[in-house]
């Protein structure tokens, strides 16, 4: 199967014979789906890819709350502020999943963070783009976190344990943040033409950089094929994208709004879409920190952090005094 798959990384991939008998019995285990907890044996590469991923995407929930939290003090109504804010909030709550997780792999969350203020780890392109008006805010709930399901509820089968446990809770979350999004845009797409062309504006601004939070083609995607034998990526970069067309674009019909992709037809022969060729050029720039807005969402994080010293101090000196009068002797 794997020798079949068009990605980079393909030709790297050790087969049964070039493994040596630890990792064939490793391979065995990812095999027949069990799944691998954080004190049991793994290759060193398997436990820095998960790091690598489940820390980029700990880095994308928390960076993710940014373009959303523009937005909060000026919701139009005091329902749609307080949804926003749970909605948020629930983004939080995903990165701290998602740190503890990748702390079971033996890294510390101060060690985590340090990669990302310092522009080592990524986090997704996606929040590097600006949220200009409230339908922007419609748009992420339906575009960005339809696109966040869509590549997360195959990573609640995934091989280790605790990403695949944390995964099963954030996709639920997620589904309610796809249908406030979606109500958001719906209440516009059923509003003043005023109201509509909002709706549009953000479909056409946020369609295209959707379509690339799946990552680069197949045949870029460097750690695809890798991942795939280790069952941490159970579909490709480019079936996800599809799958996430396919869903959407119907949506989009029914609310009477344009996908922006003068090449997007239906494929009745493969029952599927097929879509024009995206930026890759943008795509790529974005990563290398000139999006329109990579400076600032990072500056944001690094504050936020500096800001919070006092916080971190004062409960370490809190938890310090508590020991110390739970266990005087000790101190
Ligand atoms: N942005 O070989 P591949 C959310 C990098 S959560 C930035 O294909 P891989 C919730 C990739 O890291 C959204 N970088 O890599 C929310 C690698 O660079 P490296 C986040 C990207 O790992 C909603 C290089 O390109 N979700 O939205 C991107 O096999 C609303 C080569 O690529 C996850 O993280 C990108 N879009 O596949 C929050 C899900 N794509 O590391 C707030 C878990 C690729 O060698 C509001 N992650 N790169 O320096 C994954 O499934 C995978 O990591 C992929 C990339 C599919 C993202």
């Amino acid at each position: 199967m794997y020798a079949q798959m068009v990605n980079a990384g393909a030709d790297k991939l050790k087969s049964g014979v070039e493994m040596t008998a630890q990792e064939r019995a490793f391979q065995e285990k990812i095999d027949a789906d069990i799944k691998i907890e954080p004190k049991d044996w793994m290759p060193e590469s398997y436990r820095k890819t998960l790091i690598r991923q489940i820390s980029q995407h700990a880095h994308s929930e928390i960076v993710g709350m940014l373009p959303e939290g523009n937005w909060v003090t000026r919701a139009p109504t005091l329902e749609r502020k307080a949804i926003l804010l749970a909605k948020i909030q629930d983004e939080g709550g995903h990165g701290l999943y998602l740190y503890s997780a990748a702390e079971t792999l033996g890294i510390s969350r101060d060690e985590l963070l340090g990669q990302l203020h310092s522009g080592k780890a990524k986090y997704s392109s996606i929040f590097n783009y600006p949220t200009q008006t409230w339908a922007d805010i419609g748009a992420i709930g339906w575009l960005v976190d339809g696109a966040a399901i869509m590549n997360q509820v195959p990573l609640q089968r995934c091989s280790f344990g605790p990403y695949s446990r944390a995964m099963i809770r954030v996709c639920k979350e997620e589904s309610f943040h796809q249908r406030q999004g979606y109500d958001i845009i719906r209440t516009l797409a059923e509003g003043t033409a005023e109201q509509r062309a909002m709706a549009q504006d953000a479909l056409n601004r946020w369609w295209w950089p959707s379509l690339m939070m799946f990552g680069p083609p197949d045949g870029q995607s460097v750690h695809s094929a890798q991942s795939m034998q280790w069952k941490i990526k159970l579909f490709t970069n480019d079936e996800l994208r599809q799958r996430f067309v396919d869903q959407t674009v119907p949506q989009a019909e029914y609310l009477g709004l344009t996908v922006p992709d003068p090449d997007l037809r239906w494929n009745e022969q493969e029952q599927r879409h097929e879509f024009g060729e995206i930026d890759w050029n943008e795509f790529f720039e974005v990563l290398k920190g000139h999006g329109p807005c990579n400076k600032e969402r990072l500056q944001a994080r690094v504050d936020a952090w500096d800001n919070g010293a006092w916080v971190r101090e004062a409960a370490m000196a809190h938890a310090e005094k508590q020991a110390a009068r739970t266990h005087p002797d000790a101190a």
